[in-house]
């Protein structure tokens, strides 16, 4: 019962409160200090400066508690000082704190390795590759694809999210921020529909015709380029950055089913979702599908940056010795933090993860008919997410969604928004957060929702 130890070890008061308005004086001097020595390139949700953060509070320097619904982006999913995974990265760092994989090895990277071949869907023998970031992640992926394939191109698909290197900030579907000006993009990366339930580009008016008749324009894609062409096709199981959406049911298994009629490497990119998230392990175990390779990163090692590619052994092994690596890649002190993470994310905790949806739905859903500004309730688990639209003709409300996130960050619940056209606010608390603090939150968020209406 892991979530009932961690939670006796926060010490972090577990209730909001507010010291001064937010942002504090203190926070908004060490900002403009910021300005002076950050590149202006990183924006920021709530310019609030940490001092501690464990639970769902997130404690700021001016003695402001605020409700943590955002965990780092789905990283710190056991709580951002989590007692196991602090003593086990301090015990490693004791020891030693790097050698670099490639020059000298060290065991808990092969354990790190094994536990995710165990764990990562499809029963299949694997092989597993650790880096740092979910981006290097994705590149090894596409590398590892097409040195097996010995095929050129990679297919991705609307409301896209897969990071901001140079190829996967063209795997990513929106263009502004991740795109603009970085230009030119690589030619080899071609994108087709998803099936996204609210808005359905192929059309369809029931979720199996909505499946259908996206796969029917994947199908035209791969056609278009020669379906002999892709390496790999890359899809996350829930879309998180485009929007948290569930792809109509039906559609990853469609894409698998595409992916083994043509020989391409089906690549599930769990990095947001993964981990238990969604209420399983992982996010693409709803849909009963296994991708070839599963990525995983974010919330592996809890927030000390690791990131994992799992796939079938032989396409893991067609990759040339010496062909992957990096420095940090699969770090000792990360693959510590891996390990308690490992030891801790039990079936308690993924039931809190259900428990949670059940509290967010039973909170917002009631919105859908009591304002007209709330087009959707979806997600799963502690991956949730509403979406702000004008009742009847759906018209996007990116507006609505930054005033009432607005208002959140005003009453201390920390919130963040997401989607194409940037109308959806999303709720990632920590897995581990109390009932309490979570219905406070929400009610802080349902009351901005019907200002807002
Ligand atoms: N794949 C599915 O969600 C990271 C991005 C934050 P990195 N998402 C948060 C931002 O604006 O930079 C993400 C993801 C999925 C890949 C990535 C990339 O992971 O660790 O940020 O490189």
């Amino acid at each position: 019962m892991s979530l009932q130890n961690i939670a006796r070890e926060i010490t972090i008061d577990q209730t909001r409160h507010l010291e001064t308005s937010i942002p504090g004086p203190k926070s908004t001097q060490r900002h403009a200090e910021r300005e002076q020595h950050v590149t202006a390139g990183f924006g920021v949700t709530l310019p609030v400066f940490v001092e501690a953060a464990d639970g769902g509070i997130i404690q700021d320097i001016d003695g402001n508690r605020l409700i943590d619904f955002a965990s780092g982006i789905a990283v710190t999913s056991l709580g951002a000082s989590n007692k196991r995974v602090a003593q086990r990265v301090a015990a490693q760092i004791e020891k030693f704190s790097h050698t670099c994989f490639m020059v000298t090895e060290y065991d808990s990277f092969t354990k790190v390795c094994k536990w995710l071949n165990e764990h990562t869907p499809g029963d299949f023998d694997k092989r597993t590759g650790l880096f740092s970031t979910g981006a290097e992640a994705v590149e090894n992926a596409i590398k590892i694809a097409r040195s097996a394939t010995g095929r050129p191109n990679v297919l991705v698909f609307d409301e896209a999210y897969h990071g901001r290197s140079l190829l996967t900030m063209a795997m990513t579907a929106k263009e502004n921020p991740y795109q603009l000006n970085f230009g030119p993009m690589p030619r080899e990366v071609v994108r087709a529909a998803s099936a996204n339930p609210l808005r359905p580009v192929y059309g369809g008016s029931t979720p199996a015709e909505i499946t259908e008749k996206s796969l029917a324009s994947v199908r035209d894609t791969l056609a278009t380029h020669g379906a002999d062409t892709f390496a790999a096709m890359v899809i996350e199981p829930i879309q998180g950055e485009g929007g948290f959406i569930v792809p109509a049911p039906g559609f990853l298994t469609g894409l698998r089913e595409i992916a083994d009629e043509h020989g391409i490497v089906l690549v599930i990119d769990e990095i947001q979702a993964g981990l238990g998230r969604t209420g399983k392990l992982y996010a693409s175990e709803w849909e009963g599908v296994a991708g070839d390779i599963t990525l995983s990163a974010k919330a592996l090692a809890n927030g000390v940056p690791l990131s994992a590619v799992t796939g079938r052994a032989e396409l893991m092994n067609a990759v040339h010795s010496g062909g992957l690596g990096g420095t940090y890649a699969g770090n000792p002190v990360a693959c510590e933090a891996a390990l308690a993470v490992f030891e801790q994310l039990d079936q308690s905790v993924l039931d809190n993860a259900a428990k949670i949806e059940q509290t967010v739905r039973e909170v917002l859903e009631p919105l859908l008919e009591e304002t007209n500004i709330v087009a959707q309730v979806r997600g799963r688990g502690a991956m949730l997410a509403i979406e702000l639209a004008d009742k009847g003709t759906l018209e996007p409300r990116p507006d609505l969604a930054r005033s009432i996130a607005l208002a959140c960050h005003a009453q201390g619940v920390i919130i963040l928004t997401c989607g194409t056209y940037g109308n959806v606010i999303r709720l990632l608390p920590p897995l581990i957060i109390g009932e309490e603090l979570l219905r406070d939150g929400l009610q802080v968020l349902a009351g901005a929702i019907k200002d807002a209406a």
